[in-house]
């Protein structure tokens, strides 16, 4: 990641949706369900770093705090590490750390640039990118950094890095224009049976799993304007489910599996189309509009099946050159920045969106705390533990001391 261009980018990108995102897959986050911990995110301190922070906005952390630019985290399936990408060694590597930025580790290590780790569902094995040098295309290691195999030659633009792990960590879904459009692949994660799932003259973008893995939604300008689409797993039963003149996009699976985020302008298209009804521009909200006269997006949701489209807010809107929105663990919340470049959670049936902090940056996602047979059942057990144990030991000394007395 060079600095110049990330800034440049976030000036272009401030000014509209429209600029393609450059950085982050198609993917609700962690596939793994939890609990909902604290949210990552990028932001600038002199140099681009990563920062936690409580869904309420409070805690905010400097957690990679060191020398270069740290940007693209990703909390592990099981909340407990943070996969990142940091210059500090001269080119781009991908990197791990603790929850609390303790204990960072280069795992890529090596001439070329790395970035955009995504781990797999198990935390196995971390999938990333090479977009230049001798071998450009997606990679796989094993979370130690050991094991790496080229998934796929990835001849997409620059701008696209959508691509994400199958639920079961078997195969992995990319955008790229290698046979002269833009479609949507899946391979398996040893680089076998490469598949053309979209084979459409279209822009079909962002591949999003759902989470039993039988579906993908993606966008797609098939229809003569952007949509959601769904496809099952093998490419059959193409569906649009946004079918709305406007510029429908970046969708992302909730965590449940039950609904699907995605951004629209409809609201303004709309107020464009009254306003060529009745010959007065005037009639449209002029708030719609950013600074190169173009629509707006604002956030929805809709149920997997297309069904109950819903406006979650038009009071900010989504600035998704930066990062997908991520839904939270539990699928009650979505976390996304806004076009005022601040870090925003809002409940995913709707209300007001809560402004949590400022960024800057790349990499968003939402820390699953996994419950009952995860973390929280050793803690439990050593409470209970100590409560039998600690008498009986505090009972012994206590009658040694008497002894000795
Ligand atoms: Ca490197
Ligand atoms: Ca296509
Ligand atoms: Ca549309």
């Amino acid at each position: 990641m060079h600095i110049l261009r990330m800034l440049l980018l976030a000036v272009l990108s401030a000014t509209s949706l429209f600029i393609l995102p450059i950085d982050g897959a198609g993917e609700a986050g962690a596939a793994f369900p939890g609990e909902n911990g604290r949210i990552v995110f990028g932001d600038f301190d002199g140099t681009f770093q990563i920062f936690s922070i409580n869904p309420d906005g409070s805690g905010k952390t400097n957690l990679s705090n060191g020398p270069g630019d740290d940007t693209g985290a990703q909390w592990s399936p099981d909340g407990s590490r943070i996969a990142f990408v940091s210059d500090r060694d001269g080119n781009g590597e991908i990197y791990v750390m603790d929850a609390d930025g303790a204990g960072q580790t280069n795992l890529s290590n090596g001439p070329e640039d790395e970035s955009t780790p995504r781990w797999s569902p198990d935390g196995s094995r971390i999938l990333f990118e090479r977009q230049r040098g001798a071998s450009p295309g997606l990679y796989v290691m094993d979370a130690n950094g050991s094991n790496v195999t080229q998934v796929t030659e990835y001849l997409g633009t620059p701008n696209f890095h959508a691509f994400a792990w199958s639920p079961n960590g078997s195969q992995i879904a990319f955008e790229s224009e290698e046979d002269g459009t833009v479609e949507i692949y899946v391979v398996n994660a040893d680089g076998s049976d490469e598949v053309n799932l979209s084979s459409n003259p279209a822009y079909d973008q962002f591949p999003t799993w759902s989470p039993d893995g039988s579906q993908l939604a993606f966008t797609s300008d098939r229809g003569g304007d952007f949509d959601i689409y769904v496809m099952n797993a093998d490419g059959s039963g193409v569906t649009n489910l946004s079918d709305n003149p406007a510029f429908d996009f970046f969708p992302v699976w909730s965590t449940d599996g039950s609904r699907i985020f995605f951004v629209s302008n409809r609201v303004c298209i709309a107020g464009l189309e009254r306003a060529n009804l009745v010959g007065a521009a005037t009639t449209a909200r002029t708030d719609r509009f950013d600074s190169r006269q173009e629509c707006l997006a604002d956030a929805y949701v809709m149920n997997a099946d297309g069904t109950t489209q819903t406006l979650l807010t038009d009071e900010l809107t989504i600035h998704a050159s930066f990062d997908p929105p991520v839904w939270s663990p539990d699928s009650s919340q979505i976390a996304y920045t806004s076009q005022d470049l601040g870090i925003y959670v809002i409940d995913a049936d709707g209300g007001r969106p809560r402004r949590l902090a400022g960024a800057l940056g790349f990499g968003l996602d939402w820390q699953p705390v996994v419950a009952a047979g995860g973390g929280g059942v050793p803690v439990i057990a050593v409470l209970i533990a100590a409560a039998i144990i600690g008498p009986v030991i505090g009972g012994g000394l206590w009658v040694l001391v008497r002894r000795r007395s």
